[in-house]
């Protein structure tokens, strides 16, 4: 069930950038499967009152991966799919990049990187304050791990002890215009995170399976913050951008996007 509904939101997304001609193609499609587990699994959450509060957090710090949080949000029901279709033209609620004051189901605002992370880590420190059940859920990238503000954040939550905190990294081995370790290696990353103070796993990030069982382990820990690193693939899915630096912000032609979700299609079969 969440297998399936990860290759939908793939699926829907593929659509979504497609039909727009130009966009995040590759750090979108290394989501749906964290994505289908934490909006079909795991969360605290009611699209009928996306603001109740206390719902479960939910922070996509590496913000231009919105259009794969928007076809969740779609599917799972904050809105209806031909909002899709509107993804980052003029006076659409669904921008490039994630805007809480336009979008249902949006909690923070991102796309300068870094800030995101810092935000949830914000809310996770007013959670246990507020004694609260409330649990912050936030993704970050792996180019996004090369800000020193990732690791100031990281520090703060490690320090507090944050448990009701769990974070996973789209470990997908690129950025923007390079592979990770050429641009700014990040190896050892489990233990980087270890040293802040942060409970970590290491997973295949596309087994929906694997990722479920992960957070089911992270949330037992509540004496310190959780790091989930995902094993992922930059463009997973796309027969046209899979594994490819360039994927991050391209032009997609609708031959392109419309053969991709045939093969996709073809797999689901
Ligand atoms: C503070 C800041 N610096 C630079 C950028 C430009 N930028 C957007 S995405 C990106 C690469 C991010 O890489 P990663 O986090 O690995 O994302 P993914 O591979 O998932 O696309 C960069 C440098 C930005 N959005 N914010
Ligand atoms: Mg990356």
């Amino acid at each position: 069930m969440l297998r399936k509904k990860a290759h939908e939101i793939r699926k829907y997304t593929l659509t979504s950038i497609g039909k727009l001609g130009v966009g995040h193609i590759g750090g979108s499609l290394s989501l749906p499967e964290v994505l289908a587990v934490l909006y079909f699994d795991v969360m605290n959450i009611d699209p009928a009152d996306p603001k109740k509060p206390d719902r479960d957090r939910f922070v996509l710090s590496k913000g231009h991966g919105g259009p794969a949080l928007y076809a969740t949000l779609a599917l799972r029901g904050y809105f209806g799919l031909d909002w899709l279709d509107t993804l980052n033209r003029p006076n659409t609620n669904l921008p490039s990049h994630c805007d809480m004051n336009r979008t249902p189901g949006v909690d923070m605002t991102t796309g300068s990187l870094g800030q995101g992370f810092s935000a949830a880590v914000g809310m996770a420190v007013a959670g246990k304050l507020d004694r609260s059940p409330v649990r912050v859920y936030t993704i970050i990238g792996d180019g996004e791990s090369q800000e020193g503000q990732v690791w100031e954040a990281a520090m703060l939550a490690g320090s507090r002890r944050l448990g009701n905190l769990i974070a996973f990294t789209d470990y997908n081995k690129m950025q923007l215009d390079g592979y990770i370790e050429e641009v700014n290696g990040l190896y050892p990353l489990d233990k980087k995170w270890e040293a802040f103070g942060w409970h970590v796993q290491s997973v295949d990030g596309h087994d929906v399976a694997a990722i479920a069982h992960a957070i089911d382990n992270a949330q037992k820990i509540t004496d310190r913050p959780s790091m989930i690193l995902l094993d992922t693939v930059k463009g997973k899915g796309g027969y046209f951008c899979e594994n490819q630096v360039a994927s991050h912000n391209m032009n997609i032609t609708g031959e392109m996007w419309q053969k991709a979700v045939a093969l996709l299609d073809e797999e689901d079969a």
